[in-house]
């Protein structure tokens, strides 16, 4: 899309590293499904960075587990983005909006942390779309641990997983969810299941139930299960550890990252052949005459270029993409 110049000068703000300029980018990328082009006018995200979904039922204690995941991952010294994905019942919402305030009071004192909340306007492939759009601006904001917290039960939460790299879903005992977490194939997809509440009665039950889902499953893949207490912040460590170890020890968790670095790498190598065929090409330079003598637009002689140039960029042989180097 065409950015004005205000979209500019905020991109320009946020390269600064001013934060008033990101979360306007960001209900910009929201809103906008075109602004998605903006992300390719920053440098890509520095390697090393995740982002993270974590998934329950409303109440199972996502975000207190969250603020003690924040202090945690603060202390280890990373820089901590919370997506909150809010469910548009208006109930769970004003919830929700006591989390927000909590959580937003903890974001305040601390330049390292962000934190924002997300309608979820019930169409999936969008909502999950601006989450993946969201999650890439704050990881090249420099935020290199993005949390997602979504509640994993309807079509546009579990499209939103997809945009995470790790998946941690949260169960407690007692709510006899975990049929439904099957059928949701929720304890597929994760990477780490954190039994919270574990101060309640059945924990021990409702992790034989879990592994035997599991064990029954076709890949027969057991993720670590995890205890917490998330209110009294016991076993948060713990689920710090086993984190930092999935996203360390997953080499395709990069992908994101790769994929705008393919984007790139192909703009590049497009650039370069467009450049190569416009050098052999007559009628280009008839074209920019009569573009500088006003006979022409430059928007039409632009639009005629590319129509007769992009046929022949795959018909002439090409240079090897292993000769490109950068500049
Ligand atoms: N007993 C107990 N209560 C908890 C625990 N973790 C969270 N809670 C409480 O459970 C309620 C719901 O927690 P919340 O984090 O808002 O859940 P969310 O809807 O999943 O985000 C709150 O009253 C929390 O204080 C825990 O480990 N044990
Ligand atoms: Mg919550």
């Amino acid at each position: 899309m065409a950015f004005s110049n205000d979209d500019l000068k905020l991109v320009e703000r946020f390269k600064a590293g001013d934060r008033r300029a990101l979360a306007r980018l960001i209900t910009l990328l929201d809103n906008h499904p075109d602004s998605r082009d903006l992300l390719e006018r920053l440098a890509p995200p520095a390697p090393g960075g995740a982002v993270i979904g974590i998934t329950g039922a409303p109440g199972v204690g996502k975000s207190t587990l969250l603020g003690g995941l924040i202090a945690g991952l603060r202390r280890r010294n990373h820089r901590v983005a919370v997506l909150a994905v809010d469910p548009e019942s208006p109930i769970t919402g004003g919830a929700l909006l006591g989390d927000r305030l909590r959580m937003a009071r903890v974001a305040a004192a601390d330049e390292d942390i962000f934190i924002r909340s997300l309608s979820s306007r019930g169409v999936a492939g969008g909502l999950s779309a601006s989450v993946h759009a969201i999650s890439q601006l704050l990881l090249r904001f420099g935020y290199d641990r993005v949390l997602v917290e979504t509640i994993g039960v309807g079509q546009a939460e579990m499209a939103v997983l997809r945009v995470a790299e790790v998946v941690v879903l949260m169960v407690m005992p007692g709510t006899g969810d975990e049929v439904q977490w099957e059928k949701a194939g929720l304890i597929e997809v994760a990477h780490l299941i954190v039994i919270n509440k574990a101060d309640h009665p059945g924990v021990e039950r409702l992790e034989q139930e879990l592994i035997d889902a599991l064990s029954a499953g076709q890949e027969s893949r057991v993720p670590p299960i995890l205890r917490t207490v998330a209110s009294r912040d016991e076993g948060v460590d713990a689920v710090i550890d086993n984190l930092e170890e999935i996203v360390s020890r997953r080499p395709g968790l990069n992908w994101l990252q790769m994929r705008t670095e393919i984007l790139q790498e192909a703009e590049m190598l497009l650039g370069r052949r467009l450049r190569e065929l416009a050098d052999q090409d007559e009628s280009l330079d008839d074209l920019a005459r009569a573009v500088a003598l006003g006979q022409r637009d430059i928007y039409g002689a632009t639009e005629e270029t590319l129509r007769r140039l992009l046929p022949r960029l795959d018909s002439q042989d090409r240079p090897a993409v292993r000769s490109v180097t950068r500049q």
